[in-house]
């Protein structure tokens, strides 16, 4: 086991069960946060790949957390929405969605319910919407822009986004999205019901223009423009906000950050 950054790892294969099971044996974990995957834009540039790394990098940490007894937390995404769902996404709607990301996020939520249901693994899920960190790189999302345009915004005074300037999406600060995913899995498992694995969360629901504006409040002299690519048919399908009130009613959560807040707390970590 290497260590880095006061942390221990080691790097594995995630189709690699059995590799996977003996690393949590052999150092005692107990909980798998699973958050290997390809988002939306690079699994549309290669959806098998997408599909054998999402699919069956949750069928591979299933099955280990079948064997060893393991906790899981596994993130799905706004992605499972289609264009056929409410832009006001609910909890319970039916899941059609249009890229192989979102397939893939669908799928691993029924194959978290069928582990659950049949084998009694305690496994867990948020629908995480976009999610907004300086501490990382933006990764081969859609949603890539509401990080690449604060780094922008510093370096060049000027971001060139790739949606519309009216494109609405559901978003977050990352530290929310941390502190939700603890809620949830410090959670009692009596308290969660049928969307244990895939909880709609509230959260942010802010325009590429907004967003830009919110930025130019704070950076003299910052200035956005709007050329949509391919990225923009993906952005259209998902929902433009989310109701978040089961996971409200049933562990309790609430977001902190609002987009003066995480603009501020953006573009001070960025400083630094
Ligand atoms: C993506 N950040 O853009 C991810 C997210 C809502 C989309 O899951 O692919």
């Amino acid at each position: 086991m290497d260590t880095a950054n006061n942390g221990q790892f080691v790097i594995l294969d995630v189709l690699d069960t059995e590799a996977i099971i003996q690393t949590c044996v052999s150092n005692g974990v107990g909980t798998i946060y699973h958050l290997a995957a390809l988002l939306s834009a690079t699994g549309e540039k290669n959806p098998e790949l997408c599909r054998r790394v999402n699919v069956g990098g949750t069928i591979s940490v299933l099955e280990a957390a079948k064997a060893c007894s393991l906790r899981v937390f596994i993130p799905s995404s706004i992605a499972v929405f289609g264009p056929d769902a409410p832009k006001h996404a609910p909890q319970h709607t039916d899941l059609n969605p249009t890229t192989v990301y979102g397939e893939t996020k669908v799928e691993g939520e029924a194959l978290a319910m069928a582990s659950w249901k049949e084998f009694g693994v305690d496994v867990r899920g948020i629908r995480y919407p976009g999610l907004i960190s300086y501490k990382a790189p933006a990764g081969g999302g859609t949603t890539d822009y509401a990080v690449e345009i604060f780094h922008a915004a510093i370096q060049d005074g000027h971001y060139d986004c790739f949606v519309r300037e009216d494109t609405r999406l559901p978003m977050m600060y990352m530290d929310d999205a941390i502190r939700a995913t603890l809620m949830l899995m410090d959670a009692p498992s009596g308290l969660l019901g049928a969307a244990r694995a895939g909880y709609n969360i509230d959260c942010q629901s802010f325009t590429a223009r907004e967003l830009a504006d919110a930025i130019s409040d704070q950076v003299e002299g910052f200035h956005c423009e709007f050329s949509p690519d391919v990225r923009q048919e993906y952005a259209d399908s998902w929902p433009d906000s989310i109701d978040g009130s089961l996971a409200k009613d049933e562990w309790g959560w609430t977001p902190d950050y609002d987009l003066p807040k995480m603009v501020q707390a953006m573009l001070d970590g960025l400083s630094q």
